[in-house]
């Protein structure tokens, strides 16, 4: 053995002392006696950007994540020293950047308190393998610090305590606490004292985040390459850092055509033909409701993208018409390996245009996935995702599919160890070329994208739909998503609702589990009590490997057959309700799901909370998650809060038990909300919508509530063509008032209002629609107080 390699390891290295700084626009440049530059950009009053070279020269600024569309500019900035700090002063934030050793201290600019200081701060390690650096960073915890975010990651929803690793995986059954698993989201929200930060390693490196685990006191992170290069954005209010860090990374580029926001049905698979429709007839003849089917790998020729199998399928077109004709859209999934086949013309063209993935000496990334030894388009290179997305055409354009399920695109590979492709295969990287060590992480997200301009070219006037397994930070602005294979199972019931809640505040909305589980199969019991879960998350589909029996609503016995019909009743009435939170999302990034820590961080009882979650900005729902359960006990954010089933009021702030049969779930209303309702349809557009219910639930004092309308599909909305209604809700003693102010110019079908009042504490004598008294007969008080009034009012009261 050779113990001497000559070999110099220098182990940690640090920033020495400031020598210079210099200002550049929105960028400050602090050079250090060795080397080290630390690039500081105020992107916004609340925030920062912190970028370090070791060799004084920066590589090439790129990203996939950050968007161009991302807000920049802030009103105040001063810059002061002293002895010992540069302090870099904003309308939100203190930065002080220390002389002696470039440490960071960030501070409220208001109050002055602490936010987050680095401890040993920014640090790294020379990669004699790789070249460049092992980056680093460590800051100090604060007192009862809390931590939020990364993903997907199946571990409660406080990650304080333990490490994590972000590099995307394939990783079929996994369970609770595994990690890494499919998505890598190196964005994470501080919170302690009431205040909330949030810090985005935008690194797509391998990277680990250590959450107080190492040592008690200290977080940090790291990667295996790369720029130390994060985001710092400040609150100081939970909800103010998700929207920032959305808009930093993106939100989706258009909203979802409102029938992606129904129930989908899938299975791996549905074939031949009759069997695709046999299932869908059962939807229409049972009455529960569903919008999308789903063909998974099986339709192909031998796996192969952009095929059909023709002895199952023998006229696709044919078939996606019948379906369409009955409601139902088709989606189908796309792989990313393309099969080594001379007379596969994808493959063809795709080795004569030279887009396959290499090696870094020539040969071809080959690997093994279900079409048999294949090759893998770069998405990385947009040339390829133009090709890509082109590749749609056929489908989308001629045979009409609606939507492309986008899997394996970790990527996976079979039988090899590490699942994925060596390090040492080459990507393009937008010209930045490099190794999959860099590229990995956000291969996946490149194929969704490249899958997405497809889509959305070929579907157009239409909007696009595309869900994608494997994601990076920003993968939101082009595609839905699932929590991958999870397993038929009380304790993944849990894990898909924290997954779902953790992606929320990781910037990404648009996600559901399989719902049943997919792996195993569940009872009747786990899958209705799933599926009231899935009505819930702003994804909701019904996926299961198939091998284990069937997972259809009416799989196991009529009572649960029925439960399943009544929750997903409920989701197609709530549609625009719904819609108008995913409104929100899409213009100011806020999160469709609500952690009850993120809907009130000022009371420490929801710091800890995994299981109740606010929908949109007014249900609290609670899933039951154990068998045999008759209800259970769960925890009330402050405020008043409505029964959704009896009406009966409790007080928040505190634990409760709920009763909640199989039949129900643990579902309240914030009072004073004000909640749209659509009549229940069996596919989004199978009834004109002539009516809608608002059903007003009484609060003494105000609140606001709104419902966002469209076409439900196409792009006029962006040329203002939506409906925004603002309503306004006082309470009184004696007198309810409801304010309306309406925008845009997309004009409704339906022409009146059902107003349904709950918790009337008065009963009515007289109602005033635009200061005029209307006899009860005109505007039916149908004696359970539902009035029926013109949607144009713009002034309501309900008079005891
Ligand atoms: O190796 O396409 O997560 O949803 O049904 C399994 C077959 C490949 C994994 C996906 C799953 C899908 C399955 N796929």
């Amino acid at each position: 053995m050779i113990l001497n390699t000559e070999l110099e390891y220098k182990g940690n290295l640090f920033p020495s002392k400031i020598v210079s700084y210099k200002k550049d626009v929105d960028s400050l440049y602090f050079t250090t006696e060795n080397n080290v530059v630390l690039q500081l950009t105020i992107q916004r009053g609340s925030v920062l950007r912190f970028r370090y070279t070791t060799t004084g020269i920066f590589e090439k600024d790129f990203s996939y994540a950050i968007t161009k569309y991302a807000n920049r500019g802030y009103n105040h900035l001063e810059i002061t020293e002293d002895k010992e700090y540069y302090s870099v002063i904003t309308s939100k934030l203190i930065c002080k950047i220390a002389k002696s050793d470039m440490r960071i201290s960030m501070y409220d600019a208001l109050d002055k308190t602490v936010i987050c200081e680095d401890e040993l701060g920014f640090h790294w390690e020379e990669s004699h393998e790789f070249g460049g650096d092992i980056v680093k960073m460590t800051k100090t915890s604060q007192d009862s610090e809390s931590y939020y975010g990364l993903g997907d990651k199946p571990v409660h929803i406080n990650l304080k305590g333990k490490r994590y690793e972000n590099w995307v995986t394939d990783s079929y059954a996994y369970g609770k606490d595994s990690d890494p698993i499919y998505k890598a989201i190196p964005f994470y929200i501080g919170l302690h004292h009431k205040k909330a930060y949030g810090i985005f390693f935008d690194n797509t490196f391998r990277s680990y985040f250590d959450f107080c685990h190492e040592r008690r006191n200290i977080t940090s992170f790291w990667a295996q390459g790369g720029e130390m290069n994060y985001y710092f954005i400040y609150g100081p209010q939970m909800s103010d850092v998700v929207a920032n860090y959305t808009d930093l990374t993106g939100r989706p580029h258009e909203l979802p055509a409102l029938w992606t926001l129904g129930y989908h049905q899938c299975k791996w698979s549905y074939y031949p033909e009759s069997k695709v429709k046999e299932v869908t007839k059962k939807f229409r003849e049972l009455k529960i409701p569903c919008d999308a089917i789903y063909l998974d790998i099986d339709y192909m020729h031998g796996f192969r993208c952009f095929t059909w199998n023709k002895e199952y399928f023998p006229n696709p077109k044919k078939m996606v018409k019948e379906l369409a004709d009955d409601g139902f859209k088709t989606i189908v999934i796309i792989d990313p390996g393309i099969k080594i086949d001379m007379n596969y013309d994808v493959f063809r063209e795709g080795l004569e245009k030279d887009y396959f993935c290499k090696r870094a000496d020539g040969p071809y990334m080959k690997g093994k996935v279900w079409p048999g030894e294949c090759y893998f388009p770069d998405f990385t290179n947009p040339e390829v995702r133009e090709w890509w997305s082109g590749l749609f055409k056929e489908l989308v354009e001629d045979i009409g599919v609606k939507g492309v399920w986008n899997d394996m695109n970790e990527p996976a590979v079979m039988d090899v160890p590490g699942k994925t492709f060596p390090n040492d295969v080459r990507h393009n990287y937008e010209g930045n070329y490099c190794s999959h060590r860099k590229a990995h992480n956000i291969y996946g997200m490149q194929m969704a994208r490249a899958t997405y301009q497809g889509l959305k070219k070929f579907s157009y006037p239409k909007r696009p739909f595309v869900i994608t397994r494997a994601a990076y930070s920003g993968t939101q602005r082009y595609t839905s998503t699932w929590t991958g294979d999870n397993v038929a199972s009380w304790e993944h019931l849990t894990i898909a609702n924290i997954q779902a809640q953790r992606m929320c505040m990781s910037g990404f909305s648009f996600v559901g589990s399989d719902i049943g589980g997919f792996a195993e199969q569940p009872n009747g019991e786990l899958y209705a009590r799933w599926i009231q879960l899935g009505i819930f998350h702003p994804f909701c589909r019904t996926h299961s490997s198939g091998d284990h029996g069937d997972q259809e609503p009416w799989t196991f016995d009529d009572n649960i057959t029925n439960v399943v019909r009544k929750f997903i009743e409920i989701r197609y009435q709530l549609l625009p309700y719904l819609y108008t939170a995913f409104w929100r999302y899409a213009n100011e990034g806020v999160p469709i799901l609500k952690s009850l820590v993120l809907f009130d961080q000022s009371d420490t009882h929801t710091h800890y909370r995994n299981d109740e979650f606010i929908f949109g900005e007014k249900i609290l729902a609670c899933p039951i998650t154990e068998p045999n359960a008759k209800g259970r006990r769960m925890f009330f954010p402050k405020g008043k809060w409505f029964n959704f089933w009896t009406d009966k009021t409790v007080k928040g702030g505190q634990e409760a038990w709920v009763d909640a049969d199989l039949d129900s779930m643990p579902i309240f209303i914030k009072e004073g909300a004000i909640i749209p309702k659509y009549p229940i349809q069996q596919y989004v557009g199978e009834k004109k919508i002539d009516q809608v219910t608002l059903d007003v639930y009484y609060k003494k004092g105000r609140e606001k509530s709104e419902l966002y309308e469209d076409a439900h599909d196409g792009y006029d909305y962006k040329k203002g063509r939506f409906s925004l209604r603002y309503f306004n809700l006082v309470g009184k003693k004696d007198e309810l008032i409801i304010q309306q102010h309406k925008s845009g110019k997309f004009i409704t079908t339906y022409k009146t209002f059902k107003i349904k009042l709950h918790g009337m504490p008065f009963k009515i004598s007289k109602i005033q629609v635009d200061n005029e008294e209307i006899a009860f007969e005109d505007i039916k008080v149908n004696g359970d107080n539902t009035i029926i009034i013109s949607k144009e009012f713009t002034e309501l009261h309900v008079i005891a």
